[in-house]
């Protein structure tokens, strides 16, 4: 059977002989004791990257925000993401089942929220029957909005805005790597602005699994008890970390090839007749599209039986992202393909 083109999403990759090599090879101990050594590089190297005191390793980018979201607030607090954010259509309802608190969708510009809007959902300090606006949560890059980038002019205002309130911001930074690649910022300064960040190595970086939580020392110190306390001390995890380190070290410059390949594949689809592409929006690895004849869930189901596998995200909407497995002649045949399909 011909090679599976999957775009469903950047998750799907497998890890590299080189990447399984240095898993094989990886310096284990007990972390929890803090003693693998290979999970204490990762964290010091990650940690400098992102310009920030400390960092803490956590099987996943759920996890990585949970924890995050869970330090940062107490119950009934508020926190402010937006609509289409992650942790508010896919973390299984967590913000509040974990640490009783609820969410405060804004609805933003293809993923981007305003610090005028937030001023406006923020909670009057006097209002006591009203709950405690605590976090601004920011997406960048933004998923369900199709990997768009957030401008740094909305970020800094935004911290503004969070000085004046004295409220904490996280960054969901899941694919921060894409933002950064594509904008030439670095990730040091997009974490500036941020008491928390979240960031995911199984993504574009292509490792099996795993994720990163980056902060101060005293956050990263009380993120480390409640990933204990949820079930996430790991033990020998360096051989994940080892992935995660090869990943980080060599997989976030050819991140770039990754944009190149959506906006060739998004560029092709807004030209078939039966497609919707507002290519404005495809800025990193995601496209989000339409299809106007035939049901998302109909074409994936066709595109599937062809080979290529595109995940519906809504009645007529899908999603196709580009990653580290797809080559070239995938991004080819995959236009083939939908060409066929979408008629
Ligand atoms: N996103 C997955 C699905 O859950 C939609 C995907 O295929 O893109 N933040 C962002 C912005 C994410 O996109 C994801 C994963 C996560 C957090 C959660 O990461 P994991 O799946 O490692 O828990």
């Amino acid at each position: 059977m011909a090679k599976l083109i999957d775009l469903r999403s950047d998750t799907v990759t497998k890890p590299s002989p080189e990447m399984r090599k240095a898993m094989y090879e990886a310096e284990v101990g007990d972390d929890v004791y803090k003693e693998d050594p290979t999970v204490n590089k990762l964290q010091e190297y990650v940690a400098e990257l992102f310009g920030k005191e400390a960092s803490l390793f956590v099987p996943s980018g759920v996890m990585a925000n949970q924890i995050s979201l869970k330090v940062l607030t107490s119950p009934a607090d508020e926190i402010i993401c937006e609509k289409d954010a992650h942790i508010f259509h896919y973390e299984s309802g967590s913000p509040a089942a974990l640490s009783g608190v609820q969410l405060y969708p804004v609805a933003g510009e293809n993923g981007i929220m305003n610090a005028e809007q937030i001023e406006d959902a923020i909670r009057p300090k006097e209002a006591y029957y009203m709950p405690r606006t605590k976090v601004i949560e920011i997406e960048n890059t933004h998923n369900r909005a199709g990997g768009v980038i957030q401008p740094l002019k909305n970020i800094t205002e935004i911290r503004k805005l969070a000085d004046k309130y004295k409220l904490k911001m996280h960054l969901d930074g899941a694919r921060i790597w894409n933002a950064s690649v594509a904008t030439g910022i670095p990730i040091k300064e997009y974490a500036s602005y941020f008491d928390s960040v979240s960031a995911c190595f199984s993504k574009g970086l292509g490792a099996p699994v795993g994720s990163i939580i980056v902060g101060s020392k005293d956050f990263i110190k009380e993120a480390f008890r409640v990933r204990k306390a949820w079930g996430g001390g790991m033990r020998q995890v360096g051989i994940l970390a080892a992935a995660a380190l090869f990943a980080v070290k060599n997989n976030i410059e050819r991140l770039k090839e990754d944009h190149e390949k959506a906006r060739q594949l998004a560029r092709a689809m807004s030209e078939m007749k039966n497609i919707e592409v507002n290519l404005e929006t495809v800025q990193t690895n995601i496209i989000i599209f339409k299809i106007t004849k035939i049901k998302a869930g109909t074409f994936s189901k066709k595109l599937a039986e062809k080979g290529v596998l595109i995940s519906p995200t809504g009645k007529n909407t899908l999603r196709a992202v580009t990653h580290l497995d797809v080559s070239y002649s995938d991004i080819y045949s995959a236009i083939e393909k939908i060409e066929e399909v979408q008629k």
